[in-house]
């Protein structure tokens, strides 16, 4: 296997910016970022903005974090959110108008047949008004395949898809681009990097819904890939039918994007260095089938270091030990996936 990183070298002075690297190939790199971490940790706001050129609210966005009651909105965190960001230099994506997660608790209970799609537009219509011609993209709608559902658009059974109807997505798409005519419009959805038949029948539904949107006039620009990947499915990422999937969407005219970064690792042995190889080598076969694709503009991970990682309360180590999912560690020092995530920019073919 590649060695990624040699321990105990010390790369801060000579560690390349992971947004340079990938701006001379014509590409963005970011990460998620929420407020409060800043506050923490200067040293993780300097390491931020050293790394990044673009730039995702973890939760500021979301409805549950704008709003409690019904039409009343408070913008000052994802408005300060926004501002840091500029006046940083940092591009904004949006995320997220449309999701079944992340909701004011009086939203759920109250949808149904008769309001859904004005309840829908008007959060839209208030939120994407708000930002309008501040942010790179907009992440329309949020995680909504689920094979699971069986039904055979392969659309998630949600409170959105019971109230308005399976053209959500479409009425969602419609909305966000009257509110705002800049932001790229996308589609952030789970799993479809993910090589085996679950993986499969997301890509296969999601090609099926994109092509009836396209060809009644939807205004979709873009995909988002989560790429929340697990390092013990190795052997189903960044394969030849991954790739010939990227195509796909391209040749439909869509732009690509990474959108949430990760490598979860807690099936790998317990030994930090032995993990951070394995971890590093996901990254590195990952990113390198996606950038053969030149319709990938943007590399956004979920958090840059192990200390702001969410995997370490949503799939934490059975043996309790931190885990080490992200190109930085706890000290904000480079890993051996920092060094492989670097490798894969400089080996990337430049945009056009
Ligand atoms: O990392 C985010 C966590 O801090 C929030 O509590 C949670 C709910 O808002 O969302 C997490 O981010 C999710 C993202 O918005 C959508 N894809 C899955 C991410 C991890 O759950």
């Amino acid at each position: 296997m590649a060695q990624w990183f040699q321990p105990g070298a010390k790369a801060q002075p000579a560690t390349r910016s992971l947004q340079q690297l990938a701006g001379q190939k014509g590409l963005l790199f970011g990460s998620c970022l929420a407020l409060k971490y800043c506050v923490q940790a200067p040293e993780y706001q300097q390491l931020f903005l050293a790394q990044c050129g673009i730039a995702t609210p973890e939760v500021h966005m979301k409805w549950s974090s704008l709003s409690t009651q019904p039409g009343v909105y408070d913008f000052a965190n994802a408005d300060r959110f926004v501002t840091f960001c500029t006046t940083n230099q940092l591009q904004v994506r949006g995320h997220t108008l449309i999701w079944h997660e992340a909701l004011p608790a009086w939203v759920a209970p109250q949808l149904n047949a008769g309001n859904g799609r004005m309840i829908m537009t008007d959060h839209i219509a208030r939120v994407a008004g708000h930002f309008a011609g501040k942010l790179y993209s907009w992440d329309v709608v949020n995680e909504v395949l689920d094979p699971g559902s069986q039904r055979p658009d392969g659309l998630r059974d949600t409170p959105w898809l019971r109230s308005c109807g399976a053209d959500y997505l479409e009425l969602a798409f419609r909305a966000a681009a009257a509110a705002d005519a800049r932001a790229l419009l996308v589609w952030n959805e789970t799993y479809l990097e993910v090589s085996n038949g679950f993986g499969q029948n997301k890509r296969a539904a999601m090609l099926a819904l994109l092509d009836r949107m396209l060809a009644r006039g939807v205004p979709i620009q873009g995909i988002g890939l989560e790429a929340h990947l697990r390092a013990e499915q190795a052997a189903v990422l960044g394969d030849a039918s991954y790739e010939a999937f990227l195509g796909q969407l391209a040749r439909r005219g869509m732009k690509i994007f990474i959108t949430e970064l990760d490598v979860q690792d807690l099936t790998l042995p317990a030994d930090p260095g032995a993990r951070d190889q394995a971890v590093a080598a996901v990254y590195n076969r990952f990113l390198t089938a996606t950038l053969r694709q030149p319709a990938v503009r943007a590399i956004v991970t979920w958090g840059l270091a192990d200390r702001f990682s969410w995997i370490a309360g949503y799939r934490p180590r059975p043996d309790g030990l931190p885990v080490r999912p992200l190109p930085f560690d706890a000290n904000y020092q480079p890993k051996a996936a920092y060094y492989a995530i670097a490798e894969s920019l400089r080996s990337a073919p430049p945009r056009g």
